[in-house]
């Protein structure tokens, strides 16, 4: 029973998938109870225009499985633009087209990342908690041990601690030859989404161009991005929703400028535009405890246009692993009040997915794509789906 006639603006629920080869179909994705997806074009290469025509057949595609195609995730940006350099402004043109394809298509919300060189960054992807299931996790002496040791990064060993170049050399020691190559394969191998898949001295060679490229830099090469990418957006009717770095700190001697709250105003102080948006993903901005995640989503509530829900949880030691959504250190439940009340207040749903969830059940004996397993997210999205139900309710009723 509905407690009135009002409009409700919830989340709208949606899952990732990553097209026809992903082993969770979209019939799965619809049995969890969504009513979009979020997908992206991956065959075609970082860089290259997504046309109409590879555009309007995925949608179809989608829309026949009755599910709508709710956001982009990702269109990728090129390495060049993040530098500024070689084909920057060929790159750019390129993707100011996709964008206003996407847009023609009604699909109006796209997600990226400006990471340099990686995506997102996990150690583990197979680590084994309490439960039995299986969580992605970033352990930092394991990292530390790959940056030093194999990858062997000049100047490496000086930016971090002695204790910590102690850790990761025990760990090192005791890691097998196997153990070695997975922990190559997790970090530069390209994990789920991500566009680029390195060997060792591929990666090395990735690194280069950042040399002499520092934070400020980077901000200033994102910004120009932003400069010539969000009047076309806006035109197109486009929202673009930037995602956080994953972890959200330098990594590899590499800049980064979409960690924190300070990051974030600095992006829209030189973009104003409500279409300079964001992909709140509480994962990523949560794994630093400096980030207050409520406070936040009230912040910059009018320029969030998606939601990424999943919590981590973290140690002393800088290492963190993919907790249960409800658990681990974002308060959820102080997150969703944040996010009932802006929906309330921007009379408006936006859409969300759970985001990551751990390998379980039945999953365990199936290849899945780590951290997109079906059971794992269908757990997560209807224990989020009750909580923003429950907040919902309990706020109508004071
Ligand atoms: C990981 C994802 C990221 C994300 C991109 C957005 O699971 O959240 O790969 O899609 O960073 O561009």
């Amino acid at each position: 029973m509905k407690t009135s006639n009002k409009p409700v603006y919830a989340l709208e629920q949606t899952m990732r998938w990553f097209g026809p080869a992903d082993p969770v179909s979209l019939h799965d994705i619809r049995q969890a109870g969504c009513s979009g997806v979020v997908t992206a074009l991956h065959h075609i290469p970082n860089g290259e225009v997504w046309t109409r025509a590879e555009i309007r057949k995925r949608k179809k595609e989608i829309e026949a499985a009755g599910l709508q195609w709710s956001v982009v995730e990702s269109v990728p940006v090129h390495e060049q633009i993040k530098t500024r350099s070689g084909s920057c402004e060929k790159y750019i043109a390129n993707y100011i087209r996709s964008i206003q394809n996407l847009g023609e298509a009604g699909i109006n919300i796209v997600t990226y990342n400006f990471m340099p060189v990686l995506d997102w960054t996990r150690t583990d992807l197979a680590y084994t908690v309490e439960d039995g299931s299986k969580a992605l996790r970033f352990e930092k002496a394991a990292f530390v041990a790959f940056d030093c040791f194999m990858l062997q990064r000049p100047g490496a060993t000086e930016e971090y601690s002695p204790a910590t170049i102690q850790r990761a050399e025990d760990r090192w020691l005791r890691m097998s030859k196997e153990e070695k190559q997975i922990l190559q394969r997790n970090i530069i191998a390209g994990l789920p989404g991500s566009e680029e898949s390195f060997t060792l001295q591929q990666f090395r060679e990735a690194l280069e161009p950042y040399k002499g490229i520092d934070a400020n830099a980077l901000r200033a090469n994102l910004v120009y991005f932003l400069q010539k990418v969000i009047p076309a957006a806006v035109a197109a009717g486009v929202r673009m929703a930037i995602h956080p770095d994953d972890p959200p700190y330098p990594i590899l001697g590499l800049p980064r400028v979409v960690s924190t709250a300070a990051d974030i105003r600095a992006l829209v102080k030189a973009v104003p535009s409500l279409s300079n948006g964001l992909c709140f993903c509480t994962g990523s901005y949560g794994v630093r405890e400096d980030n207050e995640l409520p406070a936040m989503v009230k912040e910059f509530g009018k320029r969030i246009h998606f939601f990424h829900l999943r919590n981590t949880r973290r140690n002393e030691w800088g290492d963190f692993y993919e907790d249960n959504h409800l658990d681990g250190d974002a308060d959820m439940y102080a997150v969703m009040k944040e996010i009932v009340l802006l929906l309330k207040r921007r009379k408006q749903s936006i859409p969300m997915r759970p985001d990551h969830g751990h390998q379980m059940l039945d999953d365990l004996k199936k290849k899945t794509n780590p951290g997109y397993s079906a059971i794992g997210r269908l757990r997560g999205l209807a224990e989020l789906r009750g909580l923003e139900l429950g907040t919902r309710r309990g706020l109508e009723e004071k």
